[in-house]
């Protein structure tokens, strides 16, 4: 047989694991696995996952390349395997089949360059070939991974590091710890980003103070959800809050936060924390009437056991709960990213506490798709959040705490809402 430069297997993978078809993170691991299993030496991976579901990437080795293209919906995965010299390229495959597990497959292997094709030219690479033999391999190869949260037409993507501290799936969700190169260690349900250790104090001083500033004389505060601990966290900085009971209905992410975010979930063990691992929506529904000062509700977006957080009879019921005077907010979705599930809470919101009560604080989150975020409040007294008078109260908190994201102008600020929100909000 002539010789070649390269040798090219067109591998079909089929009837693999639908789940591993569309987890970029396994499939990175597997085709960098597949690589070094055959002894090749790794210089780079690019791996991204697609809308709504796919995963493509390349591992580019010192001996060429391994590349795939996969389609979850027909368990299907189309690999190439690119090698020149001695790699044996057949070992990655035989890693590949297992580590997907293909029900079948096929395999065409195809000489690439035959040197009875070429005309070898006086390119002179003898020093390029001095200089390489001086190249010293890195010890990691870089990686290029990337978190993709979206809809069909929209996405915010986190490049991370490929590693997976946290990966369970519960009854409720699928809850992961990854490590964003940008933000540091992040909390993700599904396939949405809840919170990253860099930006997480946007989103948490701003669901607790404006409330509790706002009421200024909170000592009972219920939490909805917020498993991962920052929202506990900032209200607990109030010294007259003298109860606050938190009730998360997935253990697995009080679980993982409590491991790997511990900034995060740093006042779980707080004496005045009442922390239950429970239903939300079950317990509102026979929480004491007129019992609360502020509820807080720290949901993730209306998909899966956040769905029912959006419902009229639950903000019903926490409109029940609110003592005369109380505040209710709500972690209110996106103007640019969710408009209908940010417009219609706001309507039901509009609906049981009154028009004129249900104002919007809009602030900043990096990470979440658009960076334009909300939260939404019941307002069933007349405080309004945009009158406040304790503006020294607040500085001096603010300083004593050392917020980074919260303060007086903020407070009054964030309630300050562009034109097409106006119009998203009328009934
Ligand atoms: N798309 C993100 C919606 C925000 C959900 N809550 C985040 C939890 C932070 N405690």
């Amino acid at each position: 047989m002539s010789h070649a430069l390269g040798n090219h297997i067109l591998v079909e993978f089929m009837g693999c694991d639908p789940n591993i078809m569309n987890d970029v993170t396994s499939i990175e691991r597997d085709m960098v696995g597949a690589a070094q299993k055959a002894g090749a030496t790794v210089i780079n991976s690019t791996f991204h996952h697609f809308s709504p579901y796919g995963v493509s990437g390349v591992v580019v080795i010192q001996e060429s390349h391994l590349a795939i293209h996969t389609w979850p919906e027909y368990g299907y995965a189309a690999v190439d395997l690119f090698t020149c010299g001695e790699m044996n390229a057949w070992i990655s495959f035989d890693f590949l089949k297992e580590c997907f597990g293909a029900k079948n497959y096929s395999a065409l292997e195809m000489k690439r360059g035959s040197v009875n094709l070429l005309t070898r030219n006086d390119f002179d690479i003898s020093t390029m070939r001095t200089k390489a033999s001086e190249h010293i391999n890195p010890d990691m190869y870089t990686r290029n991974v990337w978190f993709t949260d979206k809809d069909e037409n929209q996405a915010l993507s986190l490049r991370y590091t490929g590693d997976v501290f946290y990966d369970v799936q519960s009854p409720f969700q699928r809850v992961r710890i990854l490590e964003s190169q940008k933000y540091g260690k992040m909390l993700t349900l599904d396939d949405m980003v809840m919170t990253t250790e860099k930006d997480e104090f946007h989103y948490h001083e701003m669901i607790s103070h404006p409330s509790l500033f706002t009421h200024g004389n909170a000592k009972n505060v219920l939490v909805i959800g917020g498993g991962d601990g920052g929202t506990v966290r900032e209200v607990l900085r109030h010294p007259g809050v003298e109860k606050v009971t938190m009730v998360e209905i997935d253990g697995e992410v009080i679980k993982a936060c409590k491991e790997y975010l511990p900034t995060i979930a740093a006042s779980f063990d707080h004496p005045k924390l009442d922390l239950r691992v429970d239903d939300g929506i079950a317990y509102i529904a026979n929480a004491n009437k007129d019992f609360y000062d502020v509820i807080i509700v720290d949901g993730s977006d209306p998909v899966g056991p956040a769905e029912g957080l959006f419902s009229v009879s639950f903000y019903t019921n926490c409109y029940n709960a609110l003592k005369d005077g109380g505040i209710l907010v709500a972690q209110g979705e996106s103007p640019k990213f969710n408009e209908k599930a940010f417009s219609e809470l706001n309507h039901t919101l509009q609906e049981i506490f009154g028009k004129e009560n249900a104002p919007v604080s809009l602030f900043f989150v990096p990470t979440y798709p658009t960076g334009m975020w909300s939260f939404q409040y019941g307002l069933k007294g007349s405080k309004h959040p945009k009158s406040i008078t304790n503006i020294d109260q607040i500085n001096s908190f603010v300083e004593e705490n050392k917020l980074r994201y919260y303060n007086a102008e903020i407070h009054i600020g964030s309630f300050a809402t562009p034109n097409f929100v106006k119009d998203l909000l009328k009934k």
